[in-house]
């Protein structure tokens, strides 16, 4: 109400002025008094003056008090192998417009002062003048010329599409009003079909349950990426035009309903670096807002949010993203297959499942084969983790070696299709974790063991 009210009170003052001007420069007219409008155009070009120099200092003003939260510049460099790229382009332009800015707006009031109607003064008529327009047109054609192939270069490299023979992974994002699902392709690095007829309360992909490469698709509520990877996401709509906008990457693709489209990076920062990078600067070292008890920098997580004005809640469409090291990603990955889409919410759905009368899927089983693997791996960590607290050194060496093997077999078991390659995998690993029942030394004290037990015990498993 008060903005209104100020408004309205600067916009009836205006009026005020220009009438009193308009009155000023009737009654001149009237007594035919040259000298008077003389003094007015003076004082309306002087005003024109003192406007631009408060014009061009409020953008520098504006420029170093936003410095911090400009794209490209201190902690918001990009934290993707092409981000660089873009924000290259960005600056140079922000560069070329500025001074162009600065000179256009000089010449401008300047001109309006300098020119301005004097006693004595005459106007030259000038028709044209050739080589004052070639100037104007060549100069703006080869900035802009260089803008555009810049930017057009940038561009095909940023979108070229996988090659074959790349190392990269996939993940799928759709929108919806008013939020995003991400499906993962699971242990077999496939999406399943979709048909949108297909989509019901849960079913909201609309997958198709026939095609088994839908089995092991899940779904996260936030995106999980290993650092230094490329990844390729499949961007789809479900309703009306949204946008997978990503800014700490220097991603954003629009998300169209019937026509998928894509977005090719590589994050190079995780998390955890981006949140050391951040608790250097003072912007970020102070209290978060929601959480006082935690220095914002700490509560940082990078997000993709929708930016395409898509209805009334456009504005919660976000999604935390975690950019981990390889070894955090398989440690979550590891956990997410067991929420597979199918498994959570049709199997065993009669009307629904197709594959209901296959007794043993073999997804389920190729997952409680690597229950077992897991749990082996658990027990040798904890082992280890215990080993080295005690300080018990040459368990500890062994343990360790007995580790890095038991995670080889568990990698091997990540992306495994085959139910017995499962089965021999789980049983490498008993073998491995039972191997190390006996340390590989005779340091072992009894004292050691008698003082923590569960140690011994967890190895045996
Ligand atoms: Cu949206």
């Amino acid at each position: 109400m008060e903005i209104l009210i100020g408004i309205i009170t600067v916009v009836l003052l205006l009026i005020v002025i220009v009438q009193i001007g308009k009155v000023r420069e009737l009654a001149s007219i009237v007594r035919n008094d040259k000298n008077e409008q003389y003094e007015i155009n003076k004082f309306h070009s002087s005003l024109g003056v003192v406007f631009m120099v408060v014009l061009l200092l409020a953008t520098i003003g504006s420029f170093v008090y936003y410095t911090d939260y400009i794209l490209g510049w201190g902690v918001n460099t990009a934290a993707s192998e092409h981000g660089p790229s873009i924000d290259r382009m960005f600056n140079i332009t922000l560069g070329l417009t500025g001074i162009v800015y600065f000179i256009t707006q000089f010449l401008l009031f300047w001109f309006a002062w300098q020119y301005r109607g004097r006693r004595g003064h005459k106007a030259i008529y000038w028709s044209h003048n050739e080589k004052l327009e070639m100037v104007w047109m060549i100069v703006p054609a080869v900035a802009m010329t260089f803008l555009v192939v810049g930017g057009l270069q940038a561009w095909n490299d940023v979108m070229t599409d996988v090659q074959e023979g790349d190392d990269y992974m996939e993940i799928e994002a759709t929108g919806f009003q008013f939020a995003w699902t991400v499906r993962y392709p699971g242990r077999d690095g496939k999406f399943g079909a979709r048909d949108f007829k297909l989509i019901t309360g849960t079913n909201k992909l609309g997958q198709d349950w026939t095609d088994a490469d839908n089995i092991d698709d899940f779904e996260s509520s936030t995106i999980y990426l290993p650092v230094n990877k490329k990844v390729r996401v499949r961007i789809t709509s479900r309703d009306v035009l949204h946008n997978f906008y990503l800014p700490h990457f220097r991603v954003k693709m629009d998300a169209v309903p019937g026509m998928p489209t894509y977005f090719i990076f590589t994050p190079t920062v995780t998390t955890d670096s981006m949140r050391t990078r951040l608790s250097e600067d003072a912007n970020w070292n102070v209290p978060d807002k929601k959480d006082p008890s935690k220095k914002r920098y700490e509560t940082f997580d990078y997000v993709l949010a929708c930016a395409e004005l898509c209805g009334k809640r456009h504005y919660n469409m976000q999604m935390p993203v975690k950019i981990v090291t390889q070894e955090e990603y398989e440690a979550w990955y590891n956990n997410q297959e067991k929420n597979s889409t199918y498994l959570n919410n049709i199997r065993g759905d009669k009307n629904a499942d197709p594959f209901a009368s296959v007794a043993s899927l073999d997804f389920e089983q190729i997952l409680a084969e690597k229950d077992i693997i897991n749990e082996k791996v658990k027990a040798i960590e904890d082992a280890t983790k215990a080993a080295k607290k005690e300080k018990r050194k040459a368990d500890y060496e062994a343990l360790s070696a007995t580790l890095t093997k038991i995670k080889e077999v568990q990698k091997k078991a990540i992306t495994s299709l085959s139910v017995a390659e499962m089965k021999s995998l789980a049983q490498e690993a008993t073998q491995i974790a039972n191997g190390s029942v006996t340390p590989a030394a005779p340091v072992q004290e009894a004292t050691t063991t008698d003082e923590v037990p569960g140690v011994e015990e967890s190895i045996e498993q």
